[in-house]
């Protein structure tokens, strides 16, 4: 399915919902996230409806190549690009995923570190 009414990025992506732009392609599109966590931090999605990472098939190669290129021209027009960047996609409720509508999480302006106390599982 392209579009899912009870989805609030498929919702954006249509201009139902306001977003602050950060790119638009054929493709995709990219708006800052209304709960940043560092200085720089904006939503890539894909126009069509994919529910998350999980759900990503082959044949949405090119949707993903151009989902990668947003974030890269994003960064750069954004100023982050030579410090470098945070990629996240998140998938379920370990990963505290809120949306169902694939979004890749790009973060920086700020030096970053990985989360404390991880218990590896054995
Ligand atoms: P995740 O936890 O990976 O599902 O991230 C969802 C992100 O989406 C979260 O950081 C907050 C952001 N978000 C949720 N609703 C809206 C919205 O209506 N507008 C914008 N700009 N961001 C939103």
């Amino acid at each position: 399915m392209n579009f899912v009414v009870e989805c609030i990025f498929c919702r954006i992506v249509a201009g139902d919902l306001p977003s602050r732009q950060v790119l638009s392609t054929d493709h995709t599109y990219a708006f800052f996230d209304l709960n940043p966590v560092a200085p720089v931090h904006f939503l890539v999605i894909p126009r069509v409806h994919i529910d998350n990472a999980a759900c990503v098939e082959p044949g949405h190669g090119e949707i993903m190549a151009e989902m990668f290129a947003t974030a890269r021209n994003g960064a750069e027009s954004l100023g982050i690009a030579s410090d470098g960047y945070r990629l996240v996609f998140n998938v379920g409720r370990h990963s505290l995923n809120s949306v169902n509508h694939l979004h890749m999480h790009v973060i920086g302006g700020q030096q970053m570190g990985w989360p404390p106390g991880v218990e590896p599982i054995r």
